[in-house]
């Protein structure tokens, strides 16, 4: 049990910059009071919410939603606040010119201006300290035989080797595939195996990042994650729920049986530690609930999650596998999963000199009031206007 706690105490969460900002769908964005005006403020909430779990020390930053004209000063801001610059995600999707794509684009101009950009967001790393890059390409097509599904590749794979290039010796960079959207006929990275070929085409810098809403309906991510994690592959999550597409909402909502048996896989391969180099960030968006609230839970709801799975009788379940004993290896895994952790993480917390309910504790805080109070005309995250 001392294990359990300690691998709980030493658990690291990323928060995403945009979840602290406006945002919404491309039918309405509901402003909320008190919202972020600029990326200090969103790193200011990030550092709220890591005061408050112990478990959130780093803010993935957003290029250009979070531009500002020094990334070192921000970096010490951030230090300032408590948190550390975690990944930065580049954005070759909001420009006219990507409307046929950006690394993958027919046209070698606005594929050589998508790639600056990539190289810029490496500056940016080397400027905060960050190790990494994440790429997620809306590159596609809508239309049979609008562009040549091969070409796109070779296009991708040379704006990629470029970039990867550039990178330093501690740096990586984690591509992100999904399914579809913004391109509905070709994705240019559109699952798992084709991120996976990429990055093994390219080095041991290059991972996997696993989006869990970015898959069709059915699909089994553990599977995903054991897989990657055997070939040493997988360098991030992108935790988020789904009901229907790419919803972005809280982590361990929609399913959070889902959740468990993704870390179960994780904590298996003894892949939660900060040695195994995954990092387990959040990209969700609270469109209609109160940001830093949904991102409290949504750490809880990680944090329940890998505790149940660290609570998993590795011995029973591999004596009942290697025996056979269908009935009793699901038992195993069902014993842990229908657990209530809620106890064990509140003394966890009072182990780490938090309050054990970080939501009362939020409530209590009066930040809510404060910043409803100080900022004006908060900013939106950058997209579904
Ligand atoms: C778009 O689908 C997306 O949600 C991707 O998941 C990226 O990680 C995120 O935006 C930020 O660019
Ligand atoms: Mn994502
Ligand atoms: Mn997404």
């Amino acid at each position: 049990m001392s294990d359990v706690r300690a691998a709980l105490r030493q658990q690291r969460i990323e928060t995403p910059s945009w979840a602290y900002a406006n945002s919404g769908t491309r039918f309405k964005v509901f402003a909320q009071a008190g919202v972020p005006r600029n990326p200090e403020e969103k790193i200011a909430d990030a550092g709220v919410v890591h005061r408050l779990t112990g478990v959130a020390p780093t803010v993935a930053l957003h290029i250009p939603w979070d531009k500002v004209d020094d990334y070192a000063a921000l970096a010490k801001y951030a230090a300032d606040q408590g948190v550390g610059i975690g990944a930065i995600n580049a954005n070759v999707f909001q420009d006219d010119d990507y409307k046929l794509g950006s690394v993958t684009n027919p046209d070698p101009a606005v594929r050589r201006k998508a790639t600056d950009h990539l190289l810029e967001c490496v500056d940016i790393m080397d400027a905060t300290g960050s190790r990494d890059l994440k790429l997620w390409f809306s590159d596609g097509t809508n239309y049979p035989g609008q562009d040549s599904i091969r070409a796109r590749q070779d296009r991708l794979a040379e704006a990629l080797s470029e970039v990867y290039d550039r990178l330093g010796d501690h740096q990586r960079m984690l591509l992100e595939y999904k399914l579809f959207e913004p391109a509905f006929y070709t994705t240019d990275v559109p699952d798992w195996g084709t991120s996976y070929a990429h990055c093994i085409e390219l080095g041991p810098k290059a991972t996997v990042c696993i989006d869990t809403g970015h898959h069709a309906p059915g699909t089994n991510i553990e599977f995903i994650v054991a897989f990657l994690l055997r070939a040493g592959r997988l360098g991030a999550f992108d935790f988020n729920s789904r009901f229907y597409a790419d919803d972005d909402l809280m982590v361990g909502a929609a399913d959070p049986f889902q959740l468990f048996r993704i870390m179960h896989e994780i904590v298996s391969a003894d892949a939660l530690g900060e040695d195994a180099g995954i990092a387990f960030m959040l990209d969700q968006c609270h469109n209609i609930e109160p940001k830093i609230p949904a991102i409290i839970r949504s750490v809880m709801n990680v944090q329940e999650a890998t505790a149940k799975a660290l609570l998993v009788d590795a011995d029973a379940l591999a004596t009942a596998q290697r025996a056979g004993d269908v009935l009793g290896a699901n038992a195993a895994l069902m014993d842990a999963y229908n657990t209530d952790v809620r106890p064990l993480l509140r003394e966890v917390r009072e182990e780490m000199g938090l309050d054990p309910d970080p939501m009362a504790a939020y409530a209590r805080s009066g930040y809510a009031e404060k910043i409803v109070a100080e900022r004006v005309g908060g900013e939106q995250a950058g997209w579904g206007a």
